[in-house]
């Protein structure tokens, strides 16, 4: 019997800054019962799913920000989504804004803040949490840009690694070794391979991306914004022998736009599913997952073929050096 999971990518339109959560979960409940009538068993939902992207809006102190994030979860405003996957048997992949009370490196208990998402399980328990690593833009405003994106400020770089767990989903309960990603994270080689070592079947990530480079450091054409987001996830999935869930936030958020083109993606690096619009939108894909197999009992098999002694500086360098420079001998 093929292990067959079926997957859907619950790509959100625009959430305006003036939008509470309630709005933003309105219309998650709408998409995951749409989910269950088209026989999803895993939904998964954008990077910060339940606000407009905040890291846009500048804010001095960032306890008048704590508005942004979830203190627990559920909370009130989000137990309509616990009960919904809990009728419909649903496993659920959400992005979230989170405050955590913990200890840092230091040992000190402190109020600390990530770009997190969770697996959830039916019957309400998280079953992995993850928190975003790979955070782009930077710590203070940057007069040079037109639109900010401050995730360097709101949130402290990711804890957790890139954890995989083997665990049954959906109401069928077939077991799956399930993987999280955020955003930016898919662009990182390094970020799939850690996930690939550990056979990771179904890799889960949502994002917010502009849909214009807003750097102004060069001209960048609007088609590779999106060119280069599936190029990441296809050869993510593709060299790593895994199926892969992106999904957008998208549309215009208070003037500024994200764009959508949530993808399914195959071990082989297909994309089988893809989102046409910049809405609310579900797609959704059958995964054999004994389509992993192939890639990782052949070209990736990484027992036989890797060789880590040969990537030292993968881990040892953060930034690239140059090469020394080569002269001819004679003239
Ligand atoms: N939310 C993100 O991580 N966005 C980045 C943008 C800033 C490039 C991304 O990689 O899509």
């Amino acid at each position: 019997m093929s292990r067959t999971v079926t997957v859907a990518a619950a790509q959100l339109g625009p959430i305006q800054k003036s939008e509470g959560r309630e709005v933003a979960v309105g219309r998650m409940l709408r998409l995951l019962e749409r989910a269950h009538q088209r026989g999803a068993e895993v939904v998964v939902f954008p990077e910060l799913a339940l606000t407009t992207f905040f890291p846009r809006w500048y804010t001095e102190n960032l306890d008048d920000a704590d508005h942004w994030y979830e203190q627990s979860l559920p909370s009130p405003a989000t137990q309509p989504l616990f009960d919904a996957i809990r009728r419909y048997g649903l496993t659920i992949y959400l992005g979230y804004a989170e405050i955590a009370h913990e200890a840092d490196e230091q040992g000190v208990v402190r109020k600390r803040r990530f770009n997190t998402s969770v697996i959830i399980a039916p019957n309400g328990e998280v079953i992995l949490k993850y928190r975003k690593v790979h955070l782009p833009g930077h710590a203070e405003f940057a007069t040079h840009r037109k639109v900010q994106h401050l995730e360097k400020r709101y949130f402290e770089v990711g804890n957790l690694g890139f954890p995989v767990v083997r665990a049954p989903v959906g109401r069928a309960g077939l077991d799956v070794n399930l993987g999280m990603l955020i955003c930016n994270d898919r662009r990182w080689p390094e970020a799939w391979r850690v996930l690939g070592l550990q056979q990771v079947e179904l890799v889960l990530l949502g994002y917010n991306t502009p849909a214009v480079n807003q750097d102004n450091r060069g001209f960048e054409a609007h088609h590779l914004r999106v060119l280069h987001s599936q190029l990441a996830i296809q050869s993510g999935c593709y060299q790593n022998a895994c199926f892969g869930v992106a999904v957008a936030k998208a549309g215009k958020e208070d003037g500024f736009e994200l764009f959508g083109h949530s993808i399914i993606v195959n071990p082989q690096g297909e994309i089988i599913a893809m989102a046409t619009t910049w809405d609310d939108e579900l797609i959704v894909a059958d995964c054999n997952l004994d389509m992993c197999e192939l890639g990782r009992t052949t070209i990736f098999n990484f027992e036989k073929h890797r060789r880590p002694e040969a990537y030292g500086r993968i881990v040892e360098q953060v930034g690239s050096s140059a090469p020394p420079v080569w002269k001819p001998s004679k003239s």
